[in-house]
This record gives C-alpha cells, structure tokens and sequence, in this order.
C-alpha cells in the first residue's frame, strides 16, 4: 500500500514535469508529451514520505458534454490513469447536448457527496458558470476537459475557479482545417460551415479559427454561411441540402465536429459529390475513417480525447495529494490525418475507439 502511494505520487509528479516543458507548434501530429520520462522528480514537499498510507479508495467523477465517440475514448483515456492509480471513476453522459440535460447531471454527482473530484466538459461557456460555481462552492474541486466556462483563461481570465483546462487548442484546429479546405479548392471558391450550436468554446474556436484564415489569407474564398445542426446529424444533412440547393457551385464543407461532419459526408456522398465537393471533418470516428478512405472526406483532424481523460485523472490525484502546481492550460495536440497517411500505424493509433 505504501510502495503504492509513492508510485501514485511519483506518477502524477512526473507528469507533471512532462506538462510544464512542452506547449509545442503543430506539425502532422503536434504531440503532445511523450509518455516515458526519467524517474528522478517527486513532488517537492507536497506528500511528506512517511505518512501511512490511507487505505480509502478515491472516487472521480467524469460529466462527458453527450454520448459519442469522442467522449467514448476520453472515458477510455481516463479509465486507463484510474486503473493505474487504484482510483474509482464514475462517468455520467448526458444523451443530448444541452444545459438542461447536464445540469441535473452536475447537482446530481454534488449531492451523492462522496466524490473527492470532478472533471466535465461543459456544454456552454456561460450558461455552466453558475452550475460549476456551486459545485466548486459546495467543496468539489473540478477541471474542464474539451470545453471551457468563461474564456478559457482559469488563470488570468473572468473565471478561474477551475483548477485546469485540458483540451485541443480548437482556434488552431479551425486554422488548419479551412487552410486544407481552400488549398484543396485551389485557393478560389466557395465554403461552407457546418456546426453545433453557438456558446460551446470548443466548436465557436473551430468557427473562428476558419473564417479567420479565409479572411486572412484566402481573398478569393467565399464563406458561403454557417449553420448549426443542435448536435444532430440529420439536421445536418438538411441543412446541407438545402445549402446545395441554393449553392449548386459549393466547393467544399468544414464539418465542425462528429455529427456535423457526418451529415456533410452522407449528403455530399449520397448526391454523387464525393471529391467534387470537397469536405473536412473534426474528429476521427469510424465513420469519418471510412468517408476518407471511400473519397468523400478529404481530411479528417483527429483530437487526442484519450489523452484528455488520462491527463484529466492524473491531476485530479496530483491534486488530491497536495500538489499546488497544476497547470491553469494543458494542449493536448492533433493528428492530421490524410488519405496518404491513414495506414500509418503512428496515425491509426489516433482514431477513436
Ligand atoms: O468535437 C468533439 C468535442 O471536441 C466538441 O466539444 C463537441 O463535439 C465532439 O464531442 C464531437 O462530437
């Protein structure tokens, strides 16, 4: 039990030493820290050696945004750092996106009292601040994974009640997502966005990130619209139809996250436009694997949710074991994943389970 201790604090201390030396630039995979580091730092004075170990089992709680497979491998990711650490986690997935569904999911793992620790990904950045803020009042300390409250600044910003922000950096993903798009079309053209719903941080900095990029540097692009499908696929595809209607010269579709790139896909697909109209999809489903390998998707950006959840555990028990350094910001990285390069096995690894 003791020899235990010391490796859970040795765990979290080392990974956090990995954390605090790399925010790195994205390449065709921006990496995030490599797993195996030198054993040697442990937490300075946080755990003194000679404490007897408790024999309690520590409980965190995981509030995924919905059910999909995004946070399907999250869950994964943090099941994995659970195991390892001897810890209990108790997942919640909320079946729709929307604050009215996680709300009661919130309150409802304050009021069970017995976990020691929260991670969630909050569906809207403003309307979860007051939820969070009673949780956090209520003595659960928490993190956001994938989506942030406030703007994402738990250091400096209006919100910093949260001890960490783990996620993709998702203006970035836009960035590279509408550069590939408009290259694709040759520089000249017509886009168009398909997203989920205004206020959640993570698909608002995809949206930005690309109409900032055609504006910047993409003169003959045209953003042609934007619309928001409520996290449903097939208000996706209508929308998507209709947009063809009204556009039948439409060059190529940013499908910002998994159900918008899957109603774009089956659309462009169905109508006999796989290649002609070109799309890129955000997260790397078998669906999303499977439209690039068939030509209907022509990239797919792959977000490292695994990683998320893993990380997400391992400061919760850094946390739980005195350590005070828990970085405000940990990125977790991208694959950007090709027809060329899909059978990669160093790429393959990144689709979601
Ligand atoms: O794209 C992910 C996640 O990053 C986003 O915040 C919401 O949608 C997904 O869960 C995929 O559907």
């Amino acid at each position: 039990m003791y020899k235990k201790q010391v490796l859970v604090t040795l765990s979290v201390a080392l990974v956090l030493a990995m954390l605090l030396g790399s925010c790195g630039t994205p390449t065709a995979t921006t990496t995030a820290p490599a797993t195996s580091v030198p054993a040697t730092q442990a937490p300075a004075t946080s755990v003194p050696a000679t404490t007897a170990p408790t024999t309690r089992t520590w409980k965190i709680g995981f509030l995924a945004g919905v059910q999909d497979p995004f946070y399907t491998t999250m869950q994964r990711g943090a099941a994995q750092a659970a195991a390892d650490l001897g810890v209990e986690l108790v997942t919640q997935i909320p079946q729709a996106w929307n604050v009215t569904d996680q709300t009661p999911m919130l309150d409802a793992m304050v009021a069970r009292g017995d976990l020691n620790f929260l991670f969630l990904a909050p569906v809207d950045k403003d309307a979860m601040i007051a939820p969070l803020q009673k949780a956090n009042d209520a003595g659960l300390p928490l993190l956001t994974v994938d989506t942030y409250i406030g703007d994402g600044d738990y250091a400096n910003g209006p919100v910093t009640f949260p001890l960490s922000f783990i996620a993709s950096d998702n203006y970035l993903g836009g960035q590279i997502a509408c550069r590939a798009l408009a290259d694709s079309l040759g520089q000249t053209g017509k886009i168009y966005i398909q997203n989920v719903k205004v206020g959640i941080s993570s698909t608002d900095a995809r949206e930005k990130g690309c109409k900032d990029v055609l504006a910047a540097e993409y003169p003959n692009v045209t953003l042609v619209g934007v619309d928001y499908n409520d996290d449903d696929a097939t208000k996706a595809q209508a929308q998507v139809e209709a947009m063809l209607q009204r556009t039948p010269d439409l060059g190529g579709i940013f499908g910002t996250n998994v159900f918008s790139a899957q109603g774009a896909g089956t659309v462009v697909k169905n109508k006999g436009l796989s290649g002609i109209v070109k799309v890129v999809a955000f997260d790397a489903t078998k669906d999303a694997i499977n439209m690039l390998s068939d030509g209907t998707v022509d990239l797919v950006i792959a977000q490292k949710p695994g990683d998320m959840g893993f990380f997400a555990v391992e400061m919760a028990m850094a946390y739980m074991n005195g350590v005070t350094s828990i970085p405000k910001h940990i990125p977790t990285g991208y694959a950007v994943i090709t027809r060329d390069n899909m059978n990669d096995p160093n790429i393959s690894i990144f689709f979601y389970k």
